[in-house]
């Protein structure tokens, strides 16, 4: 099997959920460090319009947002699975509240604790992806996002009392969704504080945080694009009448997510799955290159 490729850069919370599991799993992976703001040329080379981080690699295969990187990882590597199947639907169910809940509970009140240390045009930037992430948006919401982050740590320290993980003693993506919040918060010692402060909580964050890395190989972006330029997408069959999404096999189409960073992908569909859309572009310069999307969470607008 072709060399796990993971688009990323040290600071990203949704970054860290895939590390995680890298880490859990004991899968070597390769990095590519992209930029932590706009312009990301050569990230946006291979999606042809997604912008957000982290993507995954394989080949000329493109995984597009951690929900779908972690249920294809889980396929390609069944082995520790973070989706045991009694357990599926409610561990998917916690992972969205952890994505779209405690994300934007625990990211805000760091960025205003850092907001000095920003590199300059960071909110400029952030404010291009969604009016809820303008500097005064950020500022105005912190203080009531930490009050629920509070609510959201104290949910986890007693979902945790007796357990290893949220679901037992096995790790699962709930607990990969819930960690990268919290890890961010390490960022202001004074928030992390009230994660050191609660004995279930601080166990498990330090059991996830020594989960020894596997091999990491640095990657340059420009190699990266020569393995997907050498590289033919995966042949994938549908498993889902495309019309479940409003649309044809071999529809033009452009998928672009539905709660923040507008950029759009286009291409050519080439498979629906029960939770996944592929869509084929032909690249001038990589040739065929496959972007694969939950259907979670985006829109797919016909062209
Ligand atoms: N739902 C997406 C969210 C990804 C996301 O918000 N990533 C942040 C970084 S942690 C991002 O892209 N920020 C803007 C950027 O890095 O350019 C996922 O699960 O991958």
């Amino acid at each position: 099997m072709s060399a796990i490729i993971f688009h990323h850069y040290p600071l990203s919370p949704f970054s860290e959920k895939i590390r995680r599991i890298l880490a859990y799993k004991g899968l070597p992976w390769c990095s590519v460090q992209q930029p932590l703001m706009m312009p990301k040329p050569d990230l946006v080379a291979l999606t042809g319009g997604y912008r957000r981080i982290p993507v995954l690699q394989i080949g000329a295969d493109v995984y597009c947002d951690t929900a779908l990187i972690a249920r294809r990882l889980d396929e390609l590597y069944p082995a520790k699975p973070l989706l045991p199947p009694a357990q599926a639907g409610l561990i998917g169910m916690v992972e969205d509240w952890a994505d779209h809940r405690l994300f934007f509970q625990c990211v805000p009140p760091v960025i205003v604790a850092l907001y000095d240390a920003l590199p300059a045009g960071f909110l400029d930037d952030r404010a291009a992806m969604s009016p809820a992430l303008t500097k005064d948006g950020l500022f105005k919401s912190a203080p009531q996002a930490w009050s629920q982050a509070r609510l959201s740590l104290a949910h986890l320290e007693a979902q945790l009392a007796g357990k290893a993980f949220l679901f037992g003693e096995q790790f699962t993506l709930a607990d990969a969704a819930c960690y990268n919040p919290v890890w961010f918060l390490k960022n202001d010692p004074n928030l992390f504080s009230e994660v050191m402060a609660k004995p279930a909580l601080a166990a498990w964050f330090a059991r996830i945080e020594a989960l020894p890395n596997p091999t990491i190989t640095d990657l340059s972006a420009a190699a990266a694009l020569e393995v997907a330029r050498n590289a033919e997408p995966v042949k994938l069959t549908s498993s889902m009448p495309a019309d479940e999404v409003g649309v044809a096999l071999g529809d033009e189409v452009a998928v672009a997510a539905d709660d923040y960073g507008p950029e759009q992908t286009a291409g050519r569909v080439t498979a629906v799955t029960h939770d996944s859309i592929t869509i084929d572009r032909q690249d001038a310069a990589l040739g065929a290159v496959a972007v694969h999307f939950p259907r979670a969470g985006y829109r797919v607008i016909k062209r």
